[in-house]
């Protein structure tokens, strides 16, 4: 999935980062981050993906304002190693009323943040899981999952200097059953690969096509690696 944060481009430059990752395989466009954005530039920029990239759309909201009825679908997402309760549950109790009416299809995630975290730890107040930490990890993907959360996010933070450790991957693999998505700091073919090969079965990435000038060149060997060390399992 290819990550397009509204802060980082205006709306014409996201609709063309996605144009270019449809074509080098992407498979959804999730549109959001950490950055407060308000509803209108969430139009905007979607309306600007839509114009040039047919691949789903699914909100990756940093706040209850970042909601858009352009979208396919919204992640209904708990950062659940919060300290604040407003990243667990209040934000989401503020935008329910809102989705109801709007009718976009929710999908219930547990996002958890793994060291170094960034600007989403930060922001997001919480208590990263170390690297070395196989167990937190794997206790509060559990935890997401006896909630009823439908996919697990491992989040190392946008533009991590290290990745979610592929050993953290696999222990948190072998414990869910629901779908693994990994993101944070994946730039190259080899660290999708490793993601992959230990058990994600969504790798994220946002920075690299945004960085890039040419997307297509840089993403397509990244998403090539993906599908060729995926483990397969179905989702
Ligand atoms: C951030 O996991 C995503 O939420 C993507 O991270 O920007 O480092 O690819 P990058």
């Amino acid at each position: 999935m290819t990550l397009i944060d509204p802060a980082s481009q205006d709306p014409a430059r996201a609709g063309e980062i996605s144009g270019e990752a449809e074509e080098a395989g992407t498979d959804f466009i999730m549109v959001g981050g950490s950055t407060n954005i308000d509803q209108g530039m969430m139009d905007r920029t979607i309306d600007q993906i839509k114009a040039s990239c047919s691949r789903r759309i699914i909100i990756f909201p940093g706040s209850s304002s970042m909601v858009s009825g352009k979208a396919d679908a919204i992640y209904f997402m708990s950062l659940l190693n919060s300290r604040n309760p407003d990243f667990i549950i209040r934000q989401q109790a503020r935008a329910s009323r809102y989705l109801l009416g709007m009718g976009l299809e929710t999908i219930p995630m547990g996002y958890i943040v793994v060291e170094p975290g960034m600007t989403v730890g930060r922001v997001g107040e919480a208590d990263l899981i170390r690297s070395e930490d196989l167990k937190s990890a794997q206790d509060y993907s559990l935890a997401g999952q006896f909630f009823g959360m439908r996919l697990i996010y491992l989040e190392a933070g946008s533009g991590a200097t290290s990745p979610v450790p592929p050993d953290m991957i696999s222990a948190v693999k072998a414990v869910l059953k629901v779908p693994l998505i990994v993101g944070g700091g994946i730039r190259d073919p080899c660290a999708a690969s490793r993601a992959a090969k230990a058990g994600a079965n969504i790798i994220v990435t946002g920075t690299i096509a945004e960085k890039s000038a040419e997307v297509r060149p840089v993403l397509e060997p990244i998403i090539q690696a993906v599908r060729h060390s995926s483990r397969d399992d179905k989702i």
